[in-house]
């Protein structure tokens, strides 16, 4: 028997970036996103004598997922057995492409599903969370909010709600970062004197954002995303020691788009823990927009996401 689990990435256009408990993996800051369609995580599970994760073909240390594994069975009363977790994702891994938050989520789905227990998407997306606080979104598809403290997120807008909205990533390293974003996020909230206004002031951003959303309103909406990753960033930038994901094509890529913009375009960007940029832009902008790109950086790859669904999970007898 073999439970199987499907997710997306969730990108975030409102950061979470810290914790409120890390006991319990609750963030400080609320967070605003779009689970990805195209890019996404395949997880099968089957019983074994004990746990193992293989994730694109290559065995995982155990450590990042015997608690979460734990808390899982724990939560779905299956204690006493093992799983052997295959996983793959179609996109570049630990790269700063949210593939913690597919991941997690689909394995949470899969084990759910070979445990045979029905369980509701707001029970998986807590679950989820357990194993990754982004995952606790990818559980929904379309765009997803996951408040401070909380523990799950909430579908804020189905993946049709706005037809025309793409995801043009920007591919500028496809290995996996030194530094997770686990024990980054630490190092801000231990170390940044810009950590505490960071988090005074995310609750303003996500309602500002929230509405701006509602309204399909990029020239609102837009500024707002790019206020939130360069306030993040701020945190990462004055650690100790000092967290700098960002390349010199992430910034060109950065610098090439405010000119984009003041060129007509209508393109925001954000970043996470990771060298890749990520730009909102209307369907009808984007192959010009990668076009321009590709002709003023060099050597990147793009890829196009719309809006996708939330997870998708089934038991194979
Ligand atoms: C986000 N990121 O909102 C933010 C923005 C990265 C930058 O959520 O410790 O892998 O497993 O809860 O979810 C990445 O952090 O962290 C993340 P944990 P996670 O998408």
């Amino acid at each position: 028997m073999k439970g199987h689990g499907v997710a997306g990435p969730s990108l975030a256009l409102v950061k979470y970036w810290g914790k409120r408990s890390a006991e319990d993996n609750t963030p400080a800051t609320g967070s605003l996103a779009v689970t990805l369609g195209t890019l996404e995580s395949r997880t099968e599970v089957t019983w074994d004598d004990r746990d193992s994760v293989v994730v694109n073909g290559s065995p995982q240390p155990l450590e990042r997922f015997a608690g979460f594994l734990g808390s899982l069975k724990a939560g779905l009363g299956v204690v006493d057995r093992g799983i052997a977790v295959t996983s793959v994702n179609n996109f570049p891994t630990a790269a700063g492409l949210a593939s913690s938050s597919s991941g997690f989520a689909a394995l949470a789905g899969a084990v759910a599903a070979l445990a045979g227990v029905p369980v509701a998407p707001e029970r998986l997306s807590a679950l989820a969370r357990l194993g990754s606080g982004s995952a606790t979104r990818s559980v929904f598809g379309g765009f997803t909010v996951f408040d401070a403290g909380a523990t799950q997120a909430v579908p804020e807008q189905d993946e049709g709600f706005w037809p025309g909205f793409r995801v043009v990533l920007a591919i500028v390293r496809e290995e996996a970062k030194a530094t997770s974003s686990r024990v980054a996020m630490e190092t801000s909230r231990r170390t940044s004197p810009y950590y505490g206004p960071w988090v005074d002031t995310s609750p303003a951003l996500l309602s500002s954002a929230r509405e701006a959303l509602a309204h399909r309103d990029w020239a609102r909406l837009g500024p707002l995303v790019r206020q939130s990753y360069l306030r993040m960033f701020a945190t990462m930038f004055t650690a100790e020691p000092p967290l700098l994901y960002w390349k010199p094509e992430s910034l060109a890529l950065i610098q090439a788009l405010e000119a984009l913009r003041a060129e007509g375009f209508t393109a925001w960007e954000t970043m996470d823990a990771g060298p890749q940029v990520k730009i909102f832009c209307p369907e009808d902008q984007a192959g010009a927009l990668v076009a321009e790109l590709s002709r003023r950086v060099p050597e990147v790859r793009f890829l196009t996401a719309a809006p996708g669904p939330g997870l998708r999970t089934w038991r194979e007898p």
